[in-house]
């Protein structure tokens, strides 16, 4: 099972991850796409890539938004899992 983050640890690791914020446990990031059609692409890459990674994110889709939330379950908060899902994600969204 991966550690939790240190709070240095996080600090650090959100400096790369600009368009994330931390809230609770967690790092949000909220999507905005043209139409449903482009959102729901955008998920089925970030689920193959979270399958791949054996990495699975909390998220809600509404139309065009897709919201995204990341903690590792197994370690009750915040782990290097999640910061390098979250880059994979900012990948897939860059490439969009
Ligand atoms: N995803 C996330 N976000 N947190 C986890 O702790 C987690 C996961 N654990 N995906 C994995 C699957 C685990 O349940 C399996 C059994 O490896």
């Amino acid at each position: 099972m991966a550690d939790k983050a240190s709070d240095s640890e996080i600090r650090e690791a959100m400096k790369a991850l600009p368009h994330w914020e931390l809230e609770g446990d967690g790092i949000v990031r909220a999507f905005e796409f043209n139409d449903f059609s482009a959102a729901f692409g955008f998920m089925t890459r970030v689920a193959l890539e979270a399958e791949r990674m054996n990495h699975h994110p909390e998220w809600t889709n509404v139309y065009n938004k897709v919201l995204i939330r990341l903690s590792t379950h197994d370690a009750g908060g915040l782990t290097q899992r999640d910061f390098k899902l979250a880059a994979g994600i900012d990948a897939i969204a860059g490439n969009a």
